[in-house]
């Protein structure tokens, strides 16, 4: 998703001279004054040192170098190994510099996990709605074109668009050269850039794109739509006929490019992301997980209604019921659309906003139920405790990492069904306690 950008670190002429020319890089901490006249180095010390990348054996991803210089110019060499055009792999590097900003982002657990309801109130906000409601008039015909064409409606298309760029207002504002290369200089994401820095060298050897157009987010992700470079490079769409798919100024391209990517990943036509439900007394929660696909016929007999009492609507194919906030949130009926949606980003409060936004754009409702917004937040050592003590009690195997995923919450399922508790699998400051009580008696 995009965002903004502090301010960076300029390494300036110092990468870029050594990386066009093959002459040493500046010292990063070069001494202010020397004590006394010293005979001139005839070469530079091979530690600050930057060869050209075309005099480099590189055959691999490049790994930890000294400096972000370095990285940049054994990434080059590589290039040049897999074929890409000398003269490409120059221009496209020109100007990158060093931002630590990526890094940090990059690199960090966070300490609080925003809940899903701070997410939605940010990302399905009366303001990004009126935005987006201000928008459809340009788009309308566009994205009916293209909902025509993949199947793809317009409010899903609102809310990909919206989610990702705030409506075109934000798709971040550095260049994807340097964006991934300094993911992969200063992250443990090395092969992803590479592989995603390989793929923008194709791009911007068909000609068609200039390197200094290729603008997006601080990972790499492209244009209106947020696609990453191998994602242009096999689902982006040249809906307008220039030649050429057009992220960054084609309102054709960006449509049928995220339609495109929906589609690929099994988007029905006509079918629904889902609609919020209302969950009978004694639920089985264990049943609310994402892999967990029945036909509506399951739901209805276990008692599920709409959120407004009524029968459950016939779908096809495998739905799910999706709880992310536990047994006293909100509950969702979700198809394999809104699984379509998941595949665009993995997260399952991004694929909800999404839906919510697209819907509330078009006129239709938002969440009735109620978050539980009182609930305190788990910080890191507390998550980390949980699952350790998961991991003590035999439920979970695998990495104690602060992060609940599909696994961490099994294993907390597990644990709420021994000790008699709904099996919602959230994690709450309850459930830490309720874990720390049955370790001690
Ligand atoms: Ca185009």
């Amino acid at each position: 998703m995009g965002g903004k950008h502090g301010a960076r670190r300029m390494v300036g002429a110092g990468l870029l001279t050594a990386f066009l020319t093959g002459c040493a890089a500046q010292p990063t901490q070069a001494p202010v004054a020397a004590p006394a006249p010293a005979p001139a180095p005839v070469v530079a010390a091979p530690a600050t040192s930057v060869p050209d990348f075309t005099q480099i054996n590189q055959t691999t991803c490049p790994g930890a170098t000294p400096s972000y210089a370095e990285w940049v110019a054994r990434f080059g060499a590589y290039a040049l190994h897999q074929g890409e055009p000398e003269p490409v792999i120059r221009v496209a590097f020109a100007d990158v510099t060093e931002n630590p900003k990526i890094r940090d982002r990059a690199g960090k657990q966070a300490e609080f996990v925003t809940p899903v309801w701070t997410y939605l109130e940010r990302a399905v906000s009366d303001e990004r709605i009126a935005k987006g409601q201000a928008k459809l008039p340009e788009v309308r015909s566009i994205a009916a074109d293209v909902e025509r064409d993949y199947g793809v409606s317009l409010a899903v298309l609102m809310g990909i668009w919206g989610i990702e760029t705030d409506f075109g207002n934000n798709f971040g504002d550095v260049n994807v050269f340097e964006a991934l290369s300094n993911v992969g200089y200063g992250t443990s994401r090395k092969d992803f850039a590479c592989t995603e820095l390989i793929s923008a060298l194709k791009i911007a050897a068909t000609g068609k794109v200039q390197p200094k157009q290729m603008i997006g987010s601080w990972a790499g992700a492209m244009g209106h739509s947020q696609f990453l470079p191998s994602n242009y490079l096999t689902i982006a769409v040249d809906r307008d006929g220039s030649g050429a798919p057009d992220l960054w100024t084609s309102m054709p391209d960006v449509f049928a490019s995220t339609a495109n990517h929906l589609v690929r990943d099994g988007w029905q036509r006509g079918l629904t992301w889902g609609f919020e439900v209302k969950l009978p007394k004694g639920f089985p929660y264990q049943e609310a997980e994402l892999d967990i696909e029945k036909p509506v016929s399951h739901w209805q007999q276990r008692g599920v209604r709409t959120i407004d009492g009524q029968p459950l609507p016939a779908l096809p194919g495998g739905t799910s019921i999706l709880v992310l906030a536990g047994y006293q949130g909100p509950a969702f009926l979700v198809t394999k659309n809104y699984k379509t949606i998941l595949k665009y980003n993995y997260s399952t409060s991004y694929a909800l906003a999404v839906a919510y936004l697209g819907q509330r754009v078009m006129g239709g409702p938002g969440v009735k139920a109620k978050w539980p917004v009182d609930e305190p937040l788990l910080s890191l050592d507390e998550r980390e405790e949980l699952q350790q003590r998961l991991v003590d009690r035999g439920l979970l195997a695998g990495n104690v990492d602060g992060v609940i995923g599909l696994k961490s919450r099994k294993a907390i399922r597990a644990f709420q069904l021994q000790v008699g508790l709904p099996a919602d699998g959230f994690a709450t400051k309850g459930l830490l306690e309720e874990l720390r009580r049955r370790a001690s008696s």
